[in-house]
């Protein structure tokens, strides 16, 4: 699909695209610190530093009253969403005080206040659900949309299929954001799929689908905005695939091997952060002061954050029995 040319965003909007995706960064190379440091909770994050622009993008076209599910490599795309980075490093120490107690970390966070119906570490298994949270906006007739973030590691999951054929079948309001980071673990996307054209696999369901330079936040921004507004007005799921890169490994641990060092600097190249504030300096919206100040109050904000969770409490052995059930 071509995507209808808009107009460049609000400059209060392109602004907060760039303080968006330095707060992921931020948060995200402070998970990285803080497992190194080991007051983390476990030793498997995933982070999405090098894809700040496909969850600010998508993050920013959503309204309050969404619902989204995410993979295992969620951070970014619920602090677009508006969550608390101290909670989320509660629970990413696995403290009481994180979003889900400190039972669930990095991998499984959740909150429904926000709309958020749980990150998922198995490949393409949060899509379903958040099939079923479009079934229930529909059904409720809220107006709202759901989102399913998931990777390219899930383009070739038969409940992708499943759950697009459904969603269309019913005129679902499920938007299907792939945040394509050209590798699902250490496997380029090249060796796992037969074909690569995964806008027209989508099309093939009747469902509209955009593919976007997902290293440039705005065209995420307007893509998305495009693809919810259809699915919002009752036509039906939409598909967006965002094309980017993770700048550190799989996991914080893994070097990857497996990519060319001329590889990983031609994507640094297009670092999504500094891409959004050369634009903005140009545009006259920015200086480079601004941009020292932004930055500062963003790390301080962090570095608040990391302190307060660092200082939580742990569970006990009596919170093993809470949170089974719905209280
Ligand atoms: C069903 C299933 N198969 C395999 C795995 C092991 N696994 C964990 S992450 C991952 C790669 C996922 O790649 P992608 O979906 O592109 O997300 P990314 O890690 O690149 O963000 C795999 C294969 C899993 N968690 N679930």
């Amino acid at each position: 699909m071509n995507v209808r040319a808009e107009k460049v965003p609000a400059p209060e909007l392109r602004l907060e695209l760039l303080r968006t995706m330095l707060r992921i960064r931020e948060f995200e190379n402070r998970v990285a610190e803080s497992y190194l440091r080991g007051i983390t909770a476990g030793s498997m994050f995933h982070l999405s530093v090098g894809e700040e622009a496909a969850a600010a993008g998508t993050g920013a076209a959503m309204e309050s009253g969404d619902c989204f599910t995410t993979h295992h490599r969620g951070h970014g795309i619920f602090l677009a969403r508006g969550a608390d980075p101290s909670r989320m490093f509660a629970e990413v120490f696995g403290r009481r005080e994180g979003y889900c107690a400190g039972k669930g970390g990095s991998m499984h966070i959740a909150d429904l206040a926000l709309g958020h119906m749980g990150a998922n570490a198995i490949v393409g298994a949060n899509i379903p659900i958040s099939l079923g949270g479009g079934f229930a906006m529909r059904y409720l007739k809220t107006g709202k949309a759901s989102v399913a973030f998931f990777g390219d590691g899930a383009l070739n999951q038969g409940v992708l299929y499943e759950s697009l054929n459904m969603a269309a079948l019913w005129k679902l309001p499920v938007l299907f954001a792939v945040v394509n980071n050209q590798y699902g673990m250490g496997t380029r996307i090249d060796r796992a799929s037969a074909c690569l054209r995964f806008v027209d696999r989508a099309e093939t369901f009747g469902v509209r689908a955009a593919q976007v330079d997902g290293m440039d936040a705005e065209a995420v921004w307007r893509a998305a905005r495009e693809l919810l507004a259809h699915s919002r007005e009752g036509r039906g799921p939409t598909f967006l695939l965002a094309d980017c890169y993770r700048f550190y490994g799989h996991g914080r641990k893994d070097p990857s091997p497996y990519r060319t060092k001329e590889e990983e600097e031609s994507w640094r190249k297009r670092d999504p952060l500094d891409r959004q504030r050369k634009r903005l300096l140009e545009a006259g919206l920015l200086t480079e002061e601004g941009f020292a100040a932004l930055s500062a109050e963003v790390g301080r904000e962090m570095d608040q954050a990391v302190a307060w969770a660092a200082q939580g409490s742990m569970p006990e052995p009596a919170d093993l029995y809470r949170h089974v059930y719905a209280d």
